[in-house]
């Protein structure tokens, strides 16, 4: 399971008690762009290791905005890069996750959507996001990209709910916007949106592409894996470009730099919004470089909403999707790291404040369901 460090509300006995063996955890207090020094790193090890488990994956080694721009010291951040990649190596950390999306880590509009169990999920409802984007934010040009009949149900929504309900929408819009714990204002936003203006997603591809040319051999040096998250929800939002979305993205990137030091962390929630994309396909295609796997499925509807559905029962056919990496794992005579991603917020949780998404309770359900899945079909397979 995901672990936020000590100051994660989760503490790393109930992780064990979840049945972890590994952790997937960050540095989260060493700022964006700064170097991962031996010593920061050796002591997060000691802490997951003195509770009996190991580091199994760095979720995430972030990428500085400058080297998705390429601008400022950009140069100077993929050194900072390489080098945290060189003293993870040398802590014998292995997979390094990380994703290319710009300003927003992920999106949605409500982290208390509840249940008919009356346990709470996370939320996009494109209506209410319309409505911050046209009608709260005011970005510039927002209104060009919905129909006439979206920005008229938007405002009709935003005219229904309370000024109380329009703050949280407000805050939760921008939640996935990493690096501070106050909302941003709406001039920040504005402003950090406009340093995007002039790159489209063919650009913002090539820096990608840019960057693993630079990182994936001192990779490839260390015995690393590098793990790519998809774009999550998996297409453009507030008019910033998207490039890890559809299995033609997979292709480019594998293309572009190709080895296996340059791979997927295989996120079914966030590829799995998408009904183009074929999940267990894009496992039997790419499955050489999956390197860790994020399970969860969303439920969406017709209209552009998707909820976080319990693990089992959302889109994603999980039954197929496990069985095509359990013969990947088989093949290869590996064993992938796994993470069950997100939870619903239930039972004692529901009194608790955690992450987002990153409650103990829903999230060891869903580990739980998932383990004996992947059980039941190594067994059925043998
Ligand atoms: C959300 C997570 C993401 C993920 C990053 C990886 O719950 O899946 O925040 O950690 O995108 O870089």
């Amino acid at each position: 399971m995901r672990w936020f460090g000590p100051n994660d509300p989760v503490p790393l006995q109930h992780i064990r008690q979840a049945g972890c063996t590994g952790v997937v955890t960050a540095l989260h207090h060493i700022p964006v762009g700064d170097v991962w020094t031996i010593d920061e790193i050796n002591k997060r090890k000691g802490l997951i290791e003195a509770a009996g488990m190991t580091w199994t994956v760095i979720e995430s080694l972030p990428v500085h905005e400058d080297i998705k721009k390429q601008t400022g010291n950009y140069q100077q951040y993929i050194e900072n890069y390489k080098e945290s990649l060189r003293n993870v190596a040398a802590c014998g950390l292995q997979v390094i996750t990380y994703n290319f999306m710009p300003i927003l880590d992920w999106v949605r509009t409500d982290i208390d959507y509840e249940m008919p169990d009356g346990s709470k999920a996370l939320f996009f409802e494109r209506l209410a996001f319309i409505a911050f984007d046209v009608f709260m934010l005011e970005r510039p040009g927002a209104e060009k990209e919905y129909t006439k009949e979206e920005l008229s149900d938007a405002g009709k929504y935003l005219d229904t709910i309370t000024p109380q309900k329009k703050e949280t929408l407000y805050r939760n819009a921008l939640l996935g916007l990493p690096g501070s714990n106050e909302p941003f204002t709406k001039e920040q936003v504005l402003a950090a949106l406009t340093t995007y203006h002039h790159i489209d997603a063919r650009q913002l591809k090539a820096h990608l592409f840019y960057f693993l040319q630079q990182v994936v051999p001192v990779a490839e040096a260390g015995g690393l894996k590098m793990a790519i998250h998809p774009d999550d929800p998996p297409y453009p939002v507030l008019g910033l470009p998207r490039i890890m979305s559809t299995e033609q993205d997979v292709k480019d990137l594998l293309q572009a730099v190709p080895s296996i030091a340059n791979g997927l962390c295989f996120c079914t929630g966030s590829f799995g919004v998408r009904p183009d994309n074929d999940l267990p396909g894009m496992v039997q295609r790419y499955g050489d470089h999956i390197h860790f796997i994020h399970l969860r499925a969303t439920k969406r509807d017709g209209a552009g909403n998707f909820f976080e559905a319990d693990h089992l029962t959302g889109d994603v056919d999980m039954y197929a999707v496990i069985k095509e990496l359990v013969l990947v794992m088989q093949k290869r005579k590996v064993n992938l790291p796994m993470r069950p991603d997100h939870g619903h917020q239930m039972l004692d949780d529901l009194k608790k404040t955690t992450y987002p998404g990153y409650s103990a309770i829903g999230r060891l359900r869903g580990l739980a369901e998932l383990r004996g899945l992947e059980l039941g079909i190594v067994r059925s397979l043998k």
